[in-house]
Formats: structure tokens, C-alpha cells, sequence
């Protein structure tokens, strides 16, 4: 396989199994890496879809309640993370952003640790060797240094566990991921790089950070990469297998770039209409990853009456959990904050500790 996989030549060589109207289009190099999604399967990626879209704009609700202090959508982007997130295995690791909520689902997240930390009862959400996948990271691109490490870690034991990191095109610019590429590429580490390029680092635009699609600078660091259609779940499922198996069979690094688009908001503090074009949003709705999924089960006959109704009431039933859940979470104990910050307790935390000790004590009934 050449350095730059992309049998597809459409669209500057973007990967596509399923056209924005619905359309299965055939790809000599990708199609035997899906042959064996049958009905059933297809409609198990498109219930996960909405089940994850509806988690989000419940999420969304209720940080617009007060519930949440924010939420970071990932609308628009389910097609990335399902697709991607379906075909891991278990003992493989997720080192992700705080957006891959589609790829915790995948893990078998619960519902309430999905939220605990928007609505500022923890550090972290989950434990990660309950679902091999690292807390959401904030700090931009750092997961990628933790993915290659884990990944060489892997190596070393002998085990053919993959690593996967999720990061956004923004963080392309820092120096996390291009470090982490290096170690990759030299020690050929069974590490997946996943950038989801949904077009924007909150407001900036990815034109003004990569002259050139970002897929293109893998093969500069001695990794092979694709670029796929992101909203296309098939694409992102066959180019997702093709690293994990080159990864699995000792071949190294792969760098999969799926284009996709924000389609809400950074998070819930931001007000994209302040800078994104109506007619770039509408132009990627047009694309959204859901309604062409839905068109293609619709040609095969698969899109019943009875199947959506379930998958709809699917959606309702987690989306009341989520809820639930969220507003179930009893408040901590304010000093908990200070815990597990360092394994040691440092003088300046303990200072502060005390100081807020102090400032409670400024309310009735304050500790
Ligand atoms: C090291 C670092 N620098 C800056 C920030 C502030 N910040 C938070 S999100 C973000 C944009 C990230 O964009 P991208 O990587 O494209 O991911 P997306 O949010 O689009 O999923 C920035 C700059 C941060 N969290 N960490
Ligand atoms: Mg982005």
C-alpha cells in the first residue's frame, strides 16, 4: 500500500462508500473492508447514530436549563465516531478529546459519567479500565503523546491492543500530536491518529492552519494516511480497519483524516453565528451523515415504520437515563475539589485549601 492511501479520486481523493444522497458507490481498495455489514449491522450504525445525536441535544438542553456548566456538541459528527468507535475492540485504548462522546458510547460508557463533569462534580468522568478509554482531555492534541505511549507499551508486552487517539484539526497546529507522530513513525507503534477536520478550532477556520488537507503531512513523518468522507460511516469503518490491521499485524502507524463539519456550536458558550457562513452551514446539512444513512436503508427497503419507531424510542428512553442521571448526581463535598489533584499534598494546594475553608465559612451554614 502506497504511503498516501486514497483509491478514491473524488473530491481531492476523499474516500467514499456512501454519497451524501445515499448512493453506495463501489471502491475497489475499501469495499472488502465492509463486505461483511449486513442489514442488520447497517441498521445497528444507524440507531447508534441518533441514539448519539439525541444524547447531545439532551446534553445541550440541559446546559441551556442550568444543569450542565457546559457541553461540547458533536452534531454533525456522529458518522466519524460511530463508524470509527464500532470497529475497536475491547482491549483496545481510546485516548480522545472532550468531544468523542459518540466513541464513549461505543465503549459502553454510563450516561451520568458522560455529564458528572460538565456539571462540575468531578475531575473525571469515568474509570478508564472500565471501558479502556482515558478520561476527555482538554488540553488540545496532548492525548496523542499518551495514545503512542500506551501504543509502545503494547508493543513491548507483546499484545496486539491498538491505541487510538481522537484530536481535531485545530490541534494539527500544536506540538503534541507532530512530537507523537515522530515516536510513532520511529518505533512503529500500533497507534491509530484519528483528526476529525470538522472544519473550525472554535472560530478559526481550518484554511487558515493546513494550506494542504492535513492527511498530506503523515506521510512527511513516515505514516501512512487516508483522507475519507468523515459523515460517510462506511468509509470511516473500512479506513478505520485498514489501520487497525496494519497496526495488529506489527506494521505501525496509521493517520486517518475524516472530514466532517461542526454542525453546532464549539461548545455552549459559543455563538457560531458570529462567524460561520449560513450558506457554509447549509451546504454541509446537505451532507449530514445521518440523512444519507437513512436514504441508503430507505433504497435497500430496510427503513420501516417499525424500525424507526423502535429506534426513536430507543432514543427517548436514553435520553430520559441521560436526564435522569444528570439530575440524580448528589452535589460533592465543596473540599473534594483538592482531592486526588497531586497524589502528594503540595504546601500551595494545602494554602488555598485552607483559604477556602475560610471563604465557606463567609455563608450561613458554610463549613
Ligand atoms: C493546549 C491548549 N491550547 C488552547 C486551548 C483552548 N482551546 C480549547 S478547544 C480549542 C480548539 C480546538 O479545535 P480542534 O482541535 O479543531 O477541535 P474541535 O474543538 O473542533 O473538536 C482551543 C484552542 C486548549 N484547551 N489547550
Ligand atoms: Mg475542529
Amino acid at each position: 500500500m502506497s504511503t498516501h492511501d486514497s483509491s478514491s479520486a473524488d473530491d481531492g481523493g476523499l474516500v467514499q462508500l456512501l454519497l451524501p444522497d445515499g448512493e453506495r458507490i463501489a471502491d475497489a481498495g475499501y469495499d472488502k473492508w465492509v463486505a461483511d455489514v449486513d442489514d442488520d449491522q447497517l441498521k445497528s450504525l444507524y440507531e447508534d447514530m441518533v441514539v448519539v445525536r439525541r444524547i447531545d441535544t439532551e446534553a445541550t438542553a440541559l446546559q441551556r436549563q442550568g444543569e450542565l456548566g457546559l457541553w461540547p456538541p458533536l452534531i454533525g459528527q456522529e458518522a466519524a465516531q460511530i463508524g470509527s468507535g464500532r470497529t475497536l475492540r475491547q482491549d483496545d485504548f481510546v485516548f480522545a478529546s472532550y468531544r468523542e462522546n459518540g466513541v464513549a458510547y461505543c465503549r459502553g460508557v454510563e450516561y451520568t459519567d458522560l455529564l458528572r463533569v460538565w456539571r462540575g462534580h468531578t475531575h473525571s468522568g469515568w474509570n478508564p479500565y472500565d471501558i479502556n478509554m482515558a478520561p476527555s482531555q482538554v488540553i488540545i492534541g496532548s492525548q496523542t503523546l499518551h495514545a503512542t505511549g500506551y501504543a509502545l507499551g503494547c508493543q513491548q508486552d507483546g499484545v496486539d491492543t491498538v491505541a487510538i487517539s481522537y484530536f481535531g484539526d485545530g490541534a494539527t497546529s500544536q506540538g503534541d500530536p507532530n512530537e507523537a507522530m515522530v515516536f510513532a513513525a520511529s518505533f512503529q507503534a500500533p497507534v491509530i491518529f484519528f483528526c476529525q477536520n470538522n472544519q473550525w478550532a472554535i472560530s478559526e477556520p481550518v484554511g487558515l492552519q493546513a494550506r494542504a488537507p492535513i492527511a498530506s503531512r503523515a506521510p512527511g513523518f513516515g505514516i501512512p494516511s487516508m483522507r475519507v468522507d468523515g459523515n460517510d460511516v462506511l468509509a470511516v469503518m473500512a479506513a478505520t480497519r485498514i489501520a487497525l490491521d496494519r497496526a495488529r499485524s506489527g506494521n505501525g502507524p496509521t493517520y486517518i483524516e475524516a472530514v466532517t463539519y461542526r454542525m453546532g456550536p464549539h461548545t455552549t458558550s459559543d455563538d457560531p453565528s458570529r462567524y460561520v457562513d449560513v450558506l457554509e452551514r447549509e451546504g454541509w446539512q446537505a451532507k449530514d451523515p445521518i440523512s444519507r444513512l437513512e436514504a441508503y436503508l430507505q433504497s435497500r427497503g430496510l427503513l420501516t415504520d417499525e424500525f424507526t419507531g423502535r429506534v426513536n424510542a430507543t432514543a427517548d428512553d436514553v435520553a430520559a437515563k441521560v436526564r435522569e442521571g444528570c439530575l440524580g448526581l448528589e452535589p460533592p463535598e465543596p473540599l473534594s475539589v483538592f482531592d486526588h489533584v497531586y497524589s502528594e499534598p503540595t504546601s500551595w494546594l494545602e494554602r488555598q485549601k485552607d483559604e477556602y475553608v475560610q471563604y465557606l465559612q463567609t455563608f450561613e451554614g458554610g463549613q
